[in-house]
C-alpha cells in the first residue's frame, strides 16, 4: 500500500540526512525545506543541506530492474518479485538460510529495519547487519558492556549545562552542524569549556579553547593521563558516585599507579603542560560531556579510546546525570534507530543477544518461529563469504561496492553471488552489480518514525509523492516476506504504525512506547515513568545485570611510530549535498614538515595537483595546504581522496614536490 500525501496529513516530517534529528516541512512555494522547531532544532534552524531535504535525487529509479542477457531492463513489479523468489528460492533450498545475507538499512525507517531483520530471521539466519553501525563500533560495544545501551546517554539540550564539553575524533560543527549550533555553541559562549582532542584540526576546532593533537590512535592514551592527573591530585574525582553507582574501582586505580606516565605522553605525542591545562579544567568542573565520532574508533593496537573517556566519565561521576554524558555522534538519519530494530548479527531487536533464549521466546511468540540462536557474520564478514558461502544478498539503501579500504575487491565480491537484490532510490555502484533492482521511496515519501543520535524517535511523513513505480521499503519488505516465508500473515500491516507496535512488543528498549504515544512530538526510548522521557539515562541504576557501571583498566603502552615519514590522518567525507562539483584532493600538512621536504617555496599557485602522497605502493597527487593546526608528523586527506592509498592498511605517507615528475 503506497503512503499517499493526503490533504489531512500535516506536511511536517524528519529530516531524512544526518542523526541530529531537525524537524522540517516545505515552505509555502513547496521549493525549500523550513524548519520547524523541535527538540533537536529548537530554534527551528536547518543547516544548508536540510533547507534541500525535499529535493531528492534527479536520477531516481522509477521501475525495478531485472537483468536479462547481461543488461538490467525494466520489468514489472510482479516480474522483480518472481525473480526474487526464484533466487532466494533455490539458495534456500540447495544451501539453507545462511547462504543469504541482508544488509540495511541507516537511511531507513525502523520499521523497514524491523521488517528486514524479521525477514532474515523468519528466514532462519541471524546473517543481517548495517554498515554504518561499524563507524561507531567500539564506542556502542564499551556502552554496551559498560553501562547498559549502546547508545548516547544524556538528551542534546543537556549539552548547554555541560561545564566542560570534550570533543574526540569528530567535527559536529560540519557534521551535525545544528546540534552544535542549538546547543555546543551557545554553552560554549556562556562559558562552557570546549576542548577539542583532534590531530588535523577542522571547523569545530575554530571554537574550542583548548586543541589537544595526538598522535593519531593515541587518544586512549590522553584520556588516561587525564584520568591519571586527577587520582593523583584527588580533585574532580566523584568518591560518592564511584562508591554507589560503580564497580571495579580499586583495580582501575591501581592500574592507573603502574603505568608509566612520561611514557603515554611521549607515546602519545602530548605534552604534560596540555594534560595540565585540560585536567584542570576537568577538575573545576561540575559537570562534563563526551562527544565521540568516527576518528577515535580502530586505535592503535590494543588502544581502545572511548573506555578509556568512559573510565574518566565514571572516575568524574559524570553519568547519568544532566549536563554529562557521552554522545555518539551518529551519522546517518537512522543509524541509531537500525541497530535498535535489531540489523545486527548478534542482537535481536531492543539489542538483545540472540544467544539468550528468553529474548528469542519473546520474539517467537510475536512471529510464531523462533529466530536462530547463534550470531550471523557482520557486514564486514558476509561480504568476504560473497561468492563463498554467501550466494544470495538483500541490499537495502546501502551501497557497500564504495568501500573505504578496497573498492575493486568488493566489487569483484558482489559479482561473485548468484543473486544480488538492491534496493534503492537511484542507481549507485552496488545496484550496477545486482541482478533485480527495486525502486524505493525517499526519506520525505513515506510514513515511519527515526531515531535520532539522542534516542529520540520521531514521525516521518509522506510530504512528497514517489517516482514512477518506486515504493516505501516497509511495503517491499512486507511483501517479499509474505513471498519468501511461509508465513504471509506475519508481514501483513495495515500500516507503518502497527510495525512500531510490534517493534515495541518485541524490543524492551520500546517497552511502554507505541505509535500512538509517539505522537507529534516524539519520544526518546526507553520510556521513563509517567508518560515521561527517562533523560538523562542511568540516573538510578545503570542497565547492566547488577545495576553498576564498570570501570576498565589502564590501557596498554604502545611504541610510538618510529619514521621520519608521514602518518595520514583521514576524514571529512565529501558527499555534502552542497559541494560543488568534484575539487582536487587537498593535502592538509603543518608548514614545518612542509618545509623539511622542500614543499614550501615551490608552491605554483597554477598548477593543479602539486604534491605527490605515496604508501610506496600507490601515489595520488594533491594540493597541499599549509596549516599549523595539522599536528607534526601527520598529514590530512579526506576520506575519498585517501582510499587508494588506504588499500592495504598502510597509513603511512611519503609527500614529496610534484615538480621532480614534471
Ligand atoms: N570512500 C569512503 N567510504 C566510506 C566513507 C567515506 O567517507 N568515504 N564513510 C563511511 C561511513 S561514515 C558510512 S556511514 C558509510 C555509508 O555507507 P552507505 O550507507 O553504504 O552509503 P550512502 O552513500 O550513505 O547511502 C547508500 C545508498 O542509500 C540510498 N538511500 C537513501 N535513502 C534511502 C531510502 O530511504 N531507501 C533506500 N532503499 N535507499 C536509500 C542512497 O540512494 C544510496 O545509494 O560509508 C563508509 N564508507
Ligand atoms: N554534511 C555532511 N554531514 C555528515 C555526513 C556527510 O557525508 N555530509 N556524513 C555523516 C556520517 S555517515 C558520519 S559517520 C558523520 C561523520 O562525522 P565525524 O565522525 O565527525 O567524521 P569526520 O568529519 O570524518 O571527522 C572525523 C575527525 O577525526 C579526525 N581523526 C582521524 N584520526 C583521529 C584520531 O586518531 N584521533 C582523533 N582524536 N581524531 C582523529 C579526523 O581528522 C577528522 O577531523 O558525519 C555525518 N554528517
Ligand atoms: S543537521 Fe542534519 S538533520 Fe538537521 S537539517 Fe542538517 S542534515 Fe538535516
Ligand atoms: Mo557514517
Amino acid at each position: 500500500m503506497r503512503d499517499t500525501v493526503s490533504d489531512r496529513t500535516p506536511d511536517e516530517t524528519v529530516c531524512p540526512l544526518c542523526g541530529v534529528g531537525c524537524r522540517l516541512k516545505p515552505t509555502a512555494d513547496e521549493s525549500r525545506a523550513q524548519g520547524v522547531a523541535a527538540p533537536a532544532n529548537p530554534d527551528g534552524r536547518l543547516c544548508r543541506n536540510g533547507v534541500t531535504a525535499f529535493d531528492t535525487p534527479d536520477d531516481r529509479l522509477t521501475t525495478p530492474l531485472v537483468r536479462r542477457g547481461g543488461e538490467l531492463r525494466p520489468a514489472s513489479w510482479e516480474t522483480a518479485y518472481e525473480r526474487v523468489e526464484a533466487s532466494f528460492g533455490s539458495i534456500l533450498r540447495a544451501d539453507g538460510p545462511d547462504a543469504l545475507a541482508f544488509l540495511g538499512a541507516p537511511h531507513c525507517t525502523n520499521e523497514e529495519n524491523y521488517l528486514l531483520q524479521k525477514l532474515a530471521r523468519m528466514l532462519g539466519t541471524n546473517n543481517v547487519d548495517n554498515r554504518s553501525r561499524l563507524c561507531h563500533a567500539s564506542t556502542a560495544r564499551i556502552l554496551e558492556d559498560r553501562v547498559g545501551w549502546p547508545a548516547t546517554t544524556n538528551s542534546l539540550a543537556g549539552l548547554r549545562e555541560a561545564d566542560v564539553i570534550l570533543v574526540a575524533g569528530a567535527n559536529p560543527a560540519e557534521r551535525q552542524p545544528v546540534a552544535f549550533n542549538s546547543f555546543v555553541r551557545p554553552a560554549v559562549n556562556d562559558g562552557a569549556t570546549l576542548v577539542h582532542i583532534e590531530p588535523a584540526g577542522n571547523r569545530t576546532t575554530r571554537l574550542a579553547d583548548i586543541h589537544v593533537t595526538p598522535r593519531p590512535g593515541t587518544d586512549a592514551l590522553v584520556f588516561d593521563c587525564l584520568s591519571r592527573r586527577l587520582l593523583a591530585a584527588e580533585t574532580g574525582v566523584d568518591r560518592s558516585f564511584v562508591d554507589a553507582r560503580t564497580r571495579g574501582f580499586e583495580r582501575f586505580a591501581a592500574s592507573m599507579a603502574d603505568a608509566e606516565p612520561a611514557a603515554a605522553l611521549t607515546a602519545a605525542g602530548v605534552t604534560g603542560e596540555t594534560i595540565e591545562a585540560v585536567a584542570s579544567r576537568l577538575a573545576d568542573a561540575d559537570r562534563i560531556a563526551g562527544l565521540v565520532g568516527t576518528g577515535i574508533e580502530g586505535g592503535t593496537g590494543a588502544l581502545n579510546a572511548p573506555e578509556a573517556l568512559l573510565n574518566m566519565l565514571l572516575l568524574t561521576g559524570n553519568v547519568g546525570r544532566r549536563g554529562s554524558g557521552l554522545y555518539v555522534l551518529r551519522g546517518l538519519a537512522n543509524e541509531q534507530g537500525a541497530a535498535d530494530a535489531g540489523c545486527v548479527p548478534d542482537r535481536l531487536p531492543g539489542h538483545q543477544p540472540v544467544t539468550a533464549a528468553t529474548a528469542r521466546e519473546r520474539v517467537e511468540s510475536e512471529w510464531g518461529v523462533a529466530p536462530p540462536p547463534t550470531p550471523g557474520k557482520t557486514a564486514t564478514a558476509l561480504l568476504e563469504s560473497f561468492g563463498g558461502e554467501i550466494r544470495g544478498a538483500l541490499v537495502v539503501g546501502e551501497n557497500p561496492a564504495i568501500s573505504k579500504r578496497d573498492r575493486e575487491w568488493v566489487q569483484r565480491r558482489l559479482d561473485a553471488i548468484d543473486s544480488l537484490v538492491a534496493v534503492d532510490l537511484v542507481a549507485n555502484e552496488t545496484t550496477r552489480h545486482a541482478d533485480v533492482v527495486l525502486p524505493a521511496a525517499a526519506g520525505t515519501e513515506k510514513a515511519g518514525t527515526f531515531t535520532n543520535l539522542e534516542r529520540r524517535i520521531q514521525r516521518s511523513r509522506p510530504v512528497q509523492t514517489p517516482p514512477g513505480e518506486a515504493r516505501p521499503d516497509r511495503d517491499i519488505l512486507a511483501d517479499l516476506g509474505t513471498r519468501l516465508t511461509d508465513r504471509p500473515s506475519a508481514f501483513e500491516y495495515a500500516d507503518a504504525g502497527a510495525v512500531f507496535d510490534e517493534l515495541c512488543r518485541v524490543a524492551p528498549t520500546h517497552a511502554g512506547l507505541s505509535d500512538a504515544a509517539i505522537g507529534e512530538g516524539g519520544r526518546q526510548w526507553p520510556a521513563g515513568e509517567g508518560g515521561e522521557d527517562a533523560d538523562p539515562l542511568y540516573r538510578e541504576r545503570f542497565e547492566t545485570p547488577d545495576g553498576y557501571a564498570r570501570f576498565g583498566t589502564a590501557q596498554p603502552f604502545v611504541e610510538p611510530d618510529a619514521t621520519d615519514e608521514l602518518r595520514l590522518v583521514t576524514g571529512g567525507r565529501t558527499t555534502d549535498r552542497s559541494a560543488q562539483g568534484p575539487a582536487a584532493p587537498v593535502l592538509r600538512i603543518n608548514p614545518s614538515d612542509a618545509e623539511e621536504r622542500g614543499l614550501d617555496d615551490d608552491v605554483d599557485e597554477a598548477a593543479e595537483a602539486l604534491v605527490v602522497v605515496s604508501n610506496g605502493d600507490v601515489s595520488v597527487r594533491a594540493t597541499p595546504e599549509f596549516d599549523p593546526g595539522v599536528r607534526r608528523g601527520t598529514a590530512y586527506l579526506s576520506a575519498d581522496a585517501a582510499d587508494p592509498l588506504l588499500r592495504r592498511g598502510i597509513e603511512v605517507v611519503s609527500v614529496r614536490s610534484a615538480d621532480a615528475e614534471r
